[in-house]
Formats: C-alpha cells, structure tokens, sequence
C-alpha cells in the first residue's frame, strides 16, 4: 500500500525550534511506522517562503525575500537531518514547480472564485484575516502577536468556501476526513457549525508584491494560506504526475493546534472545489512552552534544537519530545525535566538493561548467546497507541517492557544462578534477556532509530557484539546553570 505523509510547511521568518523539530518528530514516527508494516511511503515537508510576514522580516534585514528563503529554508533542512527525520521530499513555495501548479489550481477553482470587496481586520503575524467579532473579543490586538490588527479595505477574490460547509462538516462527523484527537474535531465542527463564510483569497500586489500572481490579474498575488494549502499537492504534481493518483488522498497530515482551521476548513473546501477526496487523518498538537511560557524572541527563551542534540544526542531530543510533550495537548520543556528524562529513563532504565545483560553474557558465557527464543510480548497496545497518534503512549508501553525486563533481571539474579552452575538455566535467562531487547529494540525502531540499531547491532548475531561507547553516559553536572 501507498502511504503519504506531510506536516505543516513553516514560514522562513525565523528560525527552527523545538515545536518546529517535534511535529517533523511525529510525523517521521507515523512515516517510520508505516514503513516498518510494509508501506511505500512518501513523507513531505517544506518550508512557507511567500506572503507579509517573509516579506517584512526581510526589510527589516535589508535583504530581498527570496535571499532571506534560500537562508533560512537551509535551515529547516539541517534541523530535518539534526533530527535524523526520513522524509523523502522537500518542498519550498518558491519552487518554479510548485508556483506554476498553483496558478493551475487556481483555475482549476475558477468555478468557486469570485471578485469583491474585503472590508476588514488583517494581522501580518498570523497571516490571517479576522472578524470584527474577534478583533473586538481581543481588544483590536492580536494575542498571539501583540500587534494591532490592520484595518484593510481592498480588492480581493474571494473562494466560495460556504458553499461546501455542508460536506465538510459531513466528512468530519463520519471520520472518513478524520481528526485526532477528538477535542480538535469538536472544536472545528463548533466553528464550521457556526458558519463557515466565503474567504479572501488575494491580496493587492501593491501592497503584499511577495507572491505569486494570480492568473489572468497581475494587480493581485494569491493569499499566502491559499498558496501554501496547495504544498501538499503541487509536490506530487498536481495536476499531471502519477504520483497525485499514487499517492492522493494523504494518510496523514500533521499540524499544530493554531493552524487547524486552515486545515480543517479551508483545505478541505479547496479539494472539494478540486474534485480530490479529503486526507484520512488530520493530526493536531499541541504546543511547547518553555518553563511555561510561550516561545517568544522577546522572552529570550528561545532553545535551538542543536543545542538539545549536542548536549543529549538526537535519540534523548526525540525521547523527550516524543515521550514527555503529551501527544494530546500541550506540553513543557525544562532542562531539568530533559536531565531527569535522561537520566533516570534513558540511562539508568534502557541503558542498563542493555549494560547488565550484555555484560553478563560475556562474563559468563564468553560472550555467546545461543538460540534466542522470539519475541513473547502482546504489541497491541503499542500499535493502536500510534495508530491513534498517542506517540507518548507508545513509548509508555515500549517502557513497560523495559522496566519488566529490568525487574526480571532481579528476580532472576543470573549471578546467583551463575554462582550455583546451573549452566543451562543460565543460558536461558540470559537468552530471554537478549530475545526481550531485541524486541525493546524493534519497538524503538521509529523513535529512537539510532538507539533500535545499537542494540540491534550487540544482539542479534547471537553473540554479543560490544557496544561502542555507554548507550546513553550517564550526565553527572545538573542542568541548573543552563535552565
Ligand atoms: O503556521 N509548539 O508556519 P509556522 C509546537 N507557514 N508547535 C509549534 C509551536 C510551539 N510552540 N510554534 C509553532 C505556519 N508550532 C504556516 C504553515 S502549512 C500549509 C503552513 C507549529 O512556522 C505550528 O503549529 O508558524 C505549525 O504546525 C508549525 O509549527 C509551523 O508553524
């Protein structure tokens, strides 16, 4: 089976951070997963390189746009290989490719496009138009950006999105366009039963030149959100190439909580007016705070995630990030919860578990395992936890095994056994152990692919092969000066 996976593409205007690394993170767990069951996977992500919010930062660098894209589009592709993610293609909105696809999706959308008046608020921030309902509720200040709203009165075309509310709000309470979890679901569905109006989708080159033309009109450029929707189908070739037939409608999309109506909304409204079937499943996070505040330059809080990795390594920043955000909501991130993480999960449970038993093999029998016994332990659970996206979940049930292990262990005491000769007893515990970590290591596989291949690589020749270097060194300073 074709499985295709994307995640949200971000705007250039800054740079990568940890929220940014934990949605590439739990997609290429969903993109790992899917390989692992036999799937032929295509796994997207990019970078949102047009619109006022590229546009002004770039001023305010002294730089052209594309100059500041080709900078920081850059980046997003190291943080991709910081992370070890396995995505296969790399989109960027100033692709030619992808800017003259979207003129065709546009046309192709002719029908549901038409010319009017937009009388409102805007924030460049967001990238998002507001109504007055909510410019007042917010006090004519966007929260998010702490900016006023701009009161915009323009030309605009104008996407006749009402007119598939009904569908949508069908796809979305059927599950055929599935949305997890379920709080987001609802809170979409509240939105689309509210009524969802027709949206701008243009803005005037004279003000907002950083874009792409609209067709037929070249005092317009297409609105940055409407573009950008299109990322996830220009990359497959859109309308041409085999791989839209291959690989459309997507498994899954990852996005965050801040973007779902863009995605749950206007996105479906597009395909709609295309003729393409709704994606499967819609994934929504949550958001990271930092000692629990918001990310924010201002704050002074922001953390690259190449500080984490050398610090811990790429598997510790994807164990955290994977583990301890909760897949479900909103999550924190301390220095000291990440030691501790480290520390006492990491080193001290998997770590050792490994430690002790490859240890013990080579002390007491030369190194030589014998037949591992297969696998014994019920996955289950761990499938339907990543089926459901419940990443951390996953991970709690891959720790059951590893506690149980090290439980094991002591009540085994293979050194007593060892002391009292019973040779082949031995080798059967010491088998079992090997057989459990192997099956630790195979369920690890598409968190912490680094760390599923070391052990693999000690264990599965049955013979102990030495590790090179502890697993996870165990770290003695406390995080305190850094935090
Ligand atoms: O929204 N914690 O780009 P973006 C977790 N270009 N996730 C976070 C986060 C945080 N603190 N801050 C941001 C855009 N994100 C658009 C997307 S898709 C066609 C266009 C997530 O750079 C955010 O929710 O602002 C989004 O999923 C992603 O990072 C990119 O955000």
């Amino acid at each position: 089976m074709n499985y295709y996976i994307t995640t949200s593409i971000p705007y250039v205007n800054g740079e990568p951070h940890i929220g940014h690394g934990m949605e590439l993170l739990q997609a290429d767990v969903l993109a790992r997963a899917a390989r692992k069951q036999g799937n032929t996977v295509l796994f997207s992500t990019g970078t949102d390189e047009h619109g006022s919010k590229v546009a002004e930062k770039a001023a305010e660098l002294k730089q052209q746009p594309k100059a500041l894209a080709d900078q920081m589009s850059q980046k997003f592709r190291d943080l991709q290989k910081l992370l070890n993610v396995s995505n296969d293609r790399f989109i960027r909105t100033t692709d030619p490719g992808h800017e003259q696809r979207a003129q065709i999706i546009w046309k192709n959308i002719a029908k549901d496009i038409y010319k009017g008046k937009y009388m409102g608020l805007y924030c460049t921030g967001c990238e998002a138009f507001v109504t007055e309902a909510v410019a007042k509720t917010n006090k004519g200040v966007c929260p998010h950006h702490n900016k006023a709203y701009e009161s915009i009165e323009e030309d605009n075309y104008f996407f006749k999105l009402s007119k598939y509310a009904p569908q949508i709000q069908k796809a979305i309470e059927s599950d055929t366009f599935r949305i997890v979890p379920e709080t987001r679901k609802h809170e979409i569905l509240h939105v689309i039963k509210d009524g969802l109006e027709d949206v701008s989708i243009s803005r005037p080159k004279e003000k907002t030149s950083w874009g792409i033309p609209v067709p037929g009109d070249p005092t317009q450029v297409i609105y940055v959100w409407f573009e950008a929707l299109m990322n996830y189908i220009t990359v497959l070739g859109y309308p041409e190439h085999e791989d839209i037939k291959k690989f459309w409608p997507a498994n899954a999309q990852v996005i965050g909580k801040d973007i779902l109506r863009f995605h749950a909304a206007i996105w479906p409204g597009m395909l709609l007016a295309l003729g393409l079937p709704l994606p499967q499943m819609l994934y929504v996070h949550g958001f990271i705070t930092v000692a629990g505040q918001k990310i924010s330059k201002s704050l002074g809080n922001v953390i690259h995630p190449k500080e984490i990795v050398d610090k811990y390594g790429v598997d510790a920043f994807r164990y955290y990030f994977l583990r301890h955000i909760p897949s479900y909501e909103d999550g924190d991130f301390t220095w000291e919860r990440l030691e501790a993480a480290y520390n006492n999960e990491l080193a001290n449970e998997l770590g050792n578990a490994v430690q002790r038993t490859t240890a013990m093999i080579q002390k007491y029998q030369n190194g030589l395992i014998g037949d591992i016994p297969p696998a014994e332990h019920d996955i289950a659970q761990y499938w339907e936890a990543i089926k459901k996206c419940r990443f951390d979940r996953a991970l709690d049930e891959v720790w059951e095994q590893v506690r149980g292990l090290n439980q094991y262990i002591d009540e085994e005491k293979p050194w007593v056994i060892a002391k009292a000769k019973d040779e082949e007893h031995l080798r059967e515990v010491l088998a079992y152990q090997a057989s459990a970590l192997l099956q630790i290591a195979d369920l690890l596989e598409p968190f912490m692919p680094q760390t599923a291949q070391r052990i693999r690589h000690v264990f599965q020749e049955g013979i102990v092969r030495p590790i090179v270097g502890t697993l996870f060194p165990k770290h003695e300073q406390t995080a305190a000066k850094k935090a």
